[in-house]
């Protein structure tokens, strides 16, 4: 057996392979000789050259992009000098409450340093302004540094996870949290940036496309609220597939529960997906509004808000204009045909265009009253656009089919009903439009696409990025904010067993000695939502299924049933109750949970739709974009979800489909190891340089800060297997043909000669603090990195 060093990926980078190959035609016939040389000659031979070679070696292959391979640190950049009172490590704070973490973090913010880490979590303040950080510059900087030679950052974080990656051959994801307007999309951004960066894509436009793909998603999925003027309103789950070498070739969105209800309507203060204003602005400039049937005086109903009266104002706006164009650009890069553009943008115009019908009441003799549709002339417009038959969806909105007793019996609707009937329909093609462009992404952005990108590269290894809304609590909390906000309990437990919980059974089982730390445990929260049959969600499907059930009755039932001290009823407030979130508490209000709850599209306009010439109007309605079976690991989840229960699309409630998600997006996560990036707001005014000590404080104490510190300073953050330290490792102190055997003397050995304390060996792993497993990772791939150069030596030497 070759030693293992020698094949780890990581010291073949492609370029190099590459230039490996062109070099030498039987690769695999050298390497023998690599071994031998190293074994015996190269610490006399090479000690002292590296430098020369090194430059030899430059100039044979271009080394721009794998800065990892040479060891000089980054470049001119200010140096990284540490004041005294000022830390890059919360862990190493002497004093250690939430006072001095506090002042810290505010000391840093007012001289713009942003980041600051907690042992091996980063925190990011958002500066509410432009920052000059994350430029060439800095991301070279980071590429491959050891964490301590540069000021916090995002791009280290991406660092690191790229190259555990590669080291680990393990998958990887990133979890960003904090609440709305807190800078967890925009750390998505900076992460996704870097991480092509250090995976180097064999071709540009692969590069491109996936930094492309987030303002793609962004601009269908992303609205202005009172807090965020970009706030996602779905959850996002980004995976970037790279080779075991550690090349990125696809990428791969999930994306979770949309919330359509805004398409309908928005919250006072509030806006409509972004696309909308694009599109209108885009077409308008085009002079395409007639052709999609948009007026260019009257503001479609579901755009109206306090601020947009006018089309005028939303045509006018440069931005919006050149939001259309880069949309427009995103899809056509990413691969989209204009075929599939002009049904996106019909749709979208369909779904204003639907929205202006109105409808008024007739009455009639035999029951209960109809509806007739008043401007028969917008109606038009949507069906033409939807390329379906103008009485059929007239028939569709103003009435419905019940089968009973073998006899189809067509019924009115009432105004009411007929207006749920036409918002259900905008929502649910919206909703699928969403997902059909994210499946569509998917399918142009598979690594094994030959299509696309070149000749079939598979992918074997990925780091996944989440980014989901943020916790909200507005003055009004409806449905939309419980879902959210139950997300947001999933990941802070999520966290919360990563960091606390896992960490300290493994002290008990494995005998090792350390301080319990108390943390606050969001568990009852979760059995309070999701627990079957007496959680939350539960109670509401239950109710959902009868007919009679009202907002009112789920309230009394939610009261009945619902034995937390933290749920609660206040007092004076109809269809009101409070729920005290880790985060804070929130009032909701019932109201429309039911309807939004049951979310049906009637099966008229279902069959309707399927009668579309469009073809990707039929694809929307005829194959419903449901997920498949999911498993989760017992210990990760406390409810595991049967994916029998999500197969009927059509009773599915969107709290059943929800609590499917949160299944899962934490089976996705799962599957890798965790990094975590923890957002800050630092005021609510969105301002720069603006720190509200009050308001940071809260955030640091729900998201158990000060803990995290503590068990980072006290804690071993990562334990590993002997086996696997060993293998992994034992290059350090042992020569490559060895076989040390698999006990704690071996590991022992290992760390003392990497002059490592400290450390702690349980009966079956070694327990290290991240620092520790940082300087162990430093030490191999500087090896590598003088075996990268022996190989060159030796193939120069070879001729
Ligand atoms: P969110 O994703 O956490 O909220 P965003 O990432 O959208 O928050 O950030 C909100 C705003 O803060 C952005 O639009 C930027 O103006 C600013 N911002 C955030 N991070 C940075 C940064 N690193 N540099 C400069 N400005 C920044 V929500 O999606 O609402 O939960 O649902
Ligand atoms: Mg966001």
């Amino acid at each position: 057996n070759p030693p293992p060093t020698l094949h780890q990926p990581e010291i073949w980078s492609d370029q190099f392979n590459d230039f490996i190959c062109k070099c030498l035609i039987k690769d695999f016939e050298l390497r023998p000789n690599v071994q031998d040389l190293l074994q015996h000659a190269f610490i006399k031979q090479i000690a002292g050259r590296e430098k020369t070679l090194q430059k030899q070696l430059m100039e044979l292959i271009d080394l721009n992009q794998h800065e990892r391979i040479h060891t000089k640190k980054g470049s001119n950049m200010k140096s990284h000098s540490q004041a005294l009172d000022d830390v890059d490590d919360l862990a190493i704070l002497e004093v250690l409450d939430e006072n001095t973490i506090t002042e810290q973090l505010q000391k840093r913010y007012t001289k713009d340093h942003i980041y600051t880490y907690v042992g091996d979590i980063l925190i990011a303040v958002n500066p509410f302004h432009k920052m000059d950080l994350y430029t060439q510059q800095y991301s070279k900087m980071y590429i491959g540094a050891k964490r301590t030679a540069n000021p916090p950052h995002i791009f280290a974080v991406a660092d690191i996870a790229y190259q555990a990656m590669v080291s680990y051959n393990a998958d990887q994801c990133i979890v960003i949290s904090g609440e709305s307007g807190a800078g967890k999309t925009e750390s998505a951004h900076l992460l996704v940036q870097q991480l092509t960066v250090l995976g180097k894509a064999n071709n540009r436009t692969l590069q491109e496309k996936i930094l492309l793909v987030n303002s793609l998603v962004e601009a269908f999925g992303n609205a202005c609220t009172v807090i965020n003027d970009n706030s996602s309103r779905f959850g996002k789950y980004l995976e970037m597939k790279f080779t075991c070498g550690g090349t990125v070739v696809g990428a791969q969105i999930s994306e979770y529960l949309l919330e359509k209800s805004r398409v309908v309507h928005q919250a006072v203060g509030e806006r409509n997906f972004h696309i909308f204003y694009y599109i209108y602005a885009g077409l308008a400039e085009r002079k395409k509004l007639a052709h999609y049937k948009l007026s260019d005086s009257k503001t479609p109903k579901y755009l109206q808000n306090e601020h947009i009266k006018l089309v005028p104002d939303i045509v006018g706006s440069a931005f919006y204009k050149e939001q259309f164009e880069a949309v427009e650009q995103c899809f056509k890069v990413i691969g989209f045909t204009l075929e599939e553009l002009g049904s996106v943008y019909s749709i979208l115009a369909a779904i204003l265009n639907a929205g202006d019908i109105e409808f008024t009441s007739v009455a009639s003799e035999h029951q209960t009253d109809k509806s007739n549709i008043i401007n028969m002339a917008v109606l038009e417009s949507a069906a033409s656009l939807l390329c379906i038959r103008p009485d059929e969806l007239q028939e569709a909105l103003t009435s419905h089919c019940v089968v009973t007793r073998g006899e189809t019996i067509v019924r009115s609707n009432t105004v009411e009903k007929a207006t749920e009937v036409r918002d259900a329909m905008g929502k649910a093609l919206y909703g699928r439009l969403f997902s059909w462009i994210v499946n569509r992404i998917n399918s142009l952005l598979r690594p094994d696409n030959p299509y696309y990108l070149g000749g079939g590269s598979f992918s074997d290894l990925n780091i996944g990025i989440l980014d989901i809304f943020g916790f909200e609590n507005f003055k009004r909390n409806s449905f939309e904010q419980l879902c959210i906000n139950i997300a947001n309990e999933q990941i802070q437990f999520y966290f919360n067993q990563h960091i606390f919980a896992w960490e300290q059974d493994e002290y008990l089982n494995e005998d090792v000695d350390a301080r319990v730390i108390e943390y606050e445990d969001n568990r009852p929260l979760l059995d309070l939502f999701l627990q079957k049959p007496m959680g939350m969600l539960a109670l509401l499907d239950e109710e959902s299924r009868f007919p009679q059930a009202t907002d009112q009755t789920l309230v009394e039932k939610f009261e009945d049933n619902l034995k937390s001290k933290n749920f609660w009823r206040p007092k004076r407030v109809d269809l009101g109750f409070g729920i005290h979130h880790y985060a804070g508490k929130v009032i909701y209000n019932a109201a429309g949970f039911l309807a939004k709850n049951r979310d049906t599209l009637p099966a008229d306009i279902v069959l309707l739709l399927r009668s579309s010439e469009n073809d990707l109007i039929r694809k929307l309605v005829t194959h419903p974009l449901t997920k498949t079976g999911t498993t989760v690991p017992d210990n990760y989840t406390l409810y595991t979800h049967h994916p029998r229960e999500t197969t009927n699309m059509r009773t599915q409630t969107v709290a059943s489909y929800f609590r499917y998600s949160l299944m899962d997006l934490l089976s996705k996560m799962v599957a890798g190891q965790p990094h975590f990036v923890r957002c800050i707001k630092p005021n609510n005014d969105r301002q720069a340089h603006k720190f509200d000590r009050e308001k940071v404080l809260i955030q640091l104490r729900y998201t158990g800060i000060l803990e995290t510190a503590k068990i980072r300073r006290q804690g071993y953050s990562h334990r590993i297997l002997f086996t696997n330290f060993i293998k992994r490792y034992f290059i350090l102190a042992f020569r490559a043909n060895e076989e040390p055997a698999v006990n704690p003397e071996t590991c022992a050995a290992i760390l003392e000669k990497a002059r490592l304390e400290n450390w702690v060996l349980g009966k079956t792993k070694v327990f290290l603090k991240y620092y520790h497993v940082e300087h162990l990772n430093l030490m191999i791939r500087r090896n590598t990195d003088r075996i990268i150069l022996v190989q060159a030596y030796v193939r120069g030497w070879m001729g």
